[in-house]
């Protein structure tokens, strides 16, 4: 097996004058343009003193150059490390902390404020969405750096950093067996190939758009229609073009609000990919109806990579995310006991394979608590497998978790900070369906009876702590919460309650 950035020059040499990038609106960037740039960017992380093992963290508008970003850290044999462009300082101050990176790469704008946490370990460099900042300037002054530093596939690639349930954001460390081993089997499975041509309106700083499809498209030696975000009748205007489109469930329900989804805006493609959130049954059946493609659905997480996928030949069934990816086991087993249970019956998914991650970076005893001792892992999401069809079916969650637009979003973050501001006695954040975004974030606060708070109070309060999307759309405020007879808070019997809040 080969690491991504070997599979990255092997693409180079097989099709350098190929597209990697196409992006409307700006020249194209081929694959030998990109491996010249990833080896300037290489020099350069070389002269700033990156070392085998040490993280490059990376908080920048989605470009190409952040690509060529990403694979010049594997190639000095660094650890990626992409940030939500949305997280605030407060976030970044404990992300930077945690992980300690050699550098930092933020966005031009942003480089004035965080210069200031430069020291002797730290350097601060910027890169910005049109291939500009100070990092590109260091690039476009430097000779390449041709060799590459030998990697295990043991060794760590990359570190996702996925909000805990109960306090501090955990670092999910990838290495370069799970990254390449996960790449190999979605590859097969979707039977995606060099002649790809996939439209990329994916962020990059999570797993469905860095190591599902840009991996994807780079060791195959396919070409990626690069879009900065989704839009969807700019997708549709694409797909002529095109041959896959890889999304979260939003980039469907906003598709199929499209007049112009249809047969034959649809035609050249030749396979959708859902993932990342649950996708409606009935978008699935609609999607199916105006176009004759049947989403794929897929099933992952950071932990994890790709875990499961519905059959590329075979039924894609609505409301199913399928069957293990090669050289991946999959059980579901008792909540409580961890004893595996009878096929039909709902309990916990565990995984185990080369995807599964190593662990928690710094967190032996949450890495430990969260892994079998015959090593599967727990994924905190409740399903069944079916005895009539062999499909995974997600039935729920076993962890306070809500799914925005694709984004997970832990409660208890924001209940923390909301039961801080001055007149809340306590709240609780919940999901509620959301015509657009699958889920909306939702707060029900409970206020001191001589207070005056509203919303736009509490969402101010929390603003410059919390990125945008993991506020929540609405407050809305009661006297109490209900409560099961040990205390706990009901969130099952608040979402019940509020079920039509979006609708
Ligand atoms: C943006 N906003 C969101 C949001 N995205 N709010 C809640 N949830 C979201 N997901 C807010 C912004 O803060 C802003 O608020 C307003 O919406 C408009 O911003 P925008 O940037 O114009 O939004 P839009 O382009 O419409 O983005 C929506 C989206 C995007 C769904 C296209 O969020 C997206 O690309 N999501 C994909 C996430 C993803 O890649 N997940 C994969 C995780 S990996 P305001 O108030 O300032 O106007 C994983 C594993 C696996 O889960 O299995 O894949
Ligand atoms: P993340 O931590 O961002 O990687 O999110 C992973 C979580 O997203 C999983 O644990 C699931 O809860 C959810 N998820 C991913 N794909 C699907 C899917 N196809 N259907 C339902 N939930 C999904």
């Amino acid at each position: 097996m080969q690491t991504i950035h070997q599979s990255f020059i092997a693409s180079t040499e097989a099709n350098p004058d190929k597209a990697l990038f196409e992006r409307p609106g700006k020249t194209d960037i081929r694959y030998a343009e990109a491996r010249a740039l990833v080896e300037k960017f290489a020099a350069v992380l070389t002269e700033i003193g990156v070392q085998p093992g040490d993280r490059v963290a990376v908080q920048t508008d989605k470009s190409a150059e952040a690509i060529c970003l990403y694979l010049a850290t594997l190639q000095v044999g660094g650890v990626y490390l992409p940030l939500n462009t949305a997280y605030t300082g407060a976030e970044i101050d404990y992300f930077v902390g945690d992980a300690s990176p050699r550098l930092f790469v933020c966005a031009p704008s942003t480089l004035a404020d965080h210069k200031a946490r430069e020291s002797d370990g730290l350097r601060v460099e910027s890169l910005g969405a049109d291939g500009d900042g100070s990092l590109m300037d260091l690039a476009n002054a430097a000779e390449g750096r041709t060799d590459s530093v030998a990697r295990a596939m043991t060794d760590h690639a990359a570190i996702l950093y996925t909000s805990g349930t109960t306090g501090r954001s955990k670092g999910a460390v990838l290495t370069h067996g799970n990254l390449a081993s996960n790449t190999a089997a979605l590859l097969e499975s979707w039977k995606y190939t060099g002649e790809d041509r996939l439209i990329h309106a994916l962020p990059i700083f999570h797993t469905h758009g860095l190591f599902v499809a840009a991996n994807m498209s780079i060791v195959a030696g396919a070409t990626m229609i690069w879009l900065t975000k989704f839009d969807a009748d700019q997708a549709i205007d694409l797909m002529a073009d095109a041959t896959v489109l890889m999304g979260v469930p939003t980039f469907y329900t906003r598709l199929l609000r499209a007049e112009r989804l249809n047969r034959e805006t649809t035609a050249n493609m030749r396979l959708f990919v859902s993932g990342s959130a649950p996708l409606l049954a009935e978008d699935h059946r609609a999607f199916e109806e105006r176009t004759g493609h049947p989403i794929l659905e897929r099933y992952g997480m950071t932990e994890t990579c790709m875990i499961t996928t519905n059959p590329y030949d075979g039924a894609r069934k609505p409301g199913a995310v399928g069957m293990p990816l090669p050289g991946i086991e999959i059980r579901v087993t008792d909540r409580e006991s961890g004893e595996p249970l009878a096929v039909g019956e709902i309990g916990a998914i565990e995984v185990r394979g080369p995807n599964v991650f190593e662990g928690y970076w710094q967190m032996p005893e949450k890495t430990a608590s969260e892994f079998r001792k015959d090593g599967f892992f727990i994924t905190g999401d409740l399903g069944q497998i079916s005895a009539e069809d062999g499909y995974l079916r997600i039935v729920g969650r076993d962890k306070d978790l809500v799914i925005s637009g694709g984004y997970n979003v832990y409660p208890k973050e924001i209940e923390g900070l909301i039961d801080d501001i001055p007149g809340v006695v306590e709240s609780a954040v919940i999901g509620l369906q959301h015509p657009d975004l699958g889920e909306g974030v939702t707060a029900v606060v409970v206020p001191q009876p001589d207070a005056s708070l509203d919303e736009a109070q509490v969402i101010a309060a929390i603003g410059d702590k919390l990125a945008r999307y993991k506020q929540p759309k609405k407050v809305l405020f009661v006297r109490e919460l209900p409560r099961n007879v040990m205390g706990k808070v009901q969130k099952a019997e608040l979402r019940k309650t509020y079920a039509d809040l979006y609708k």
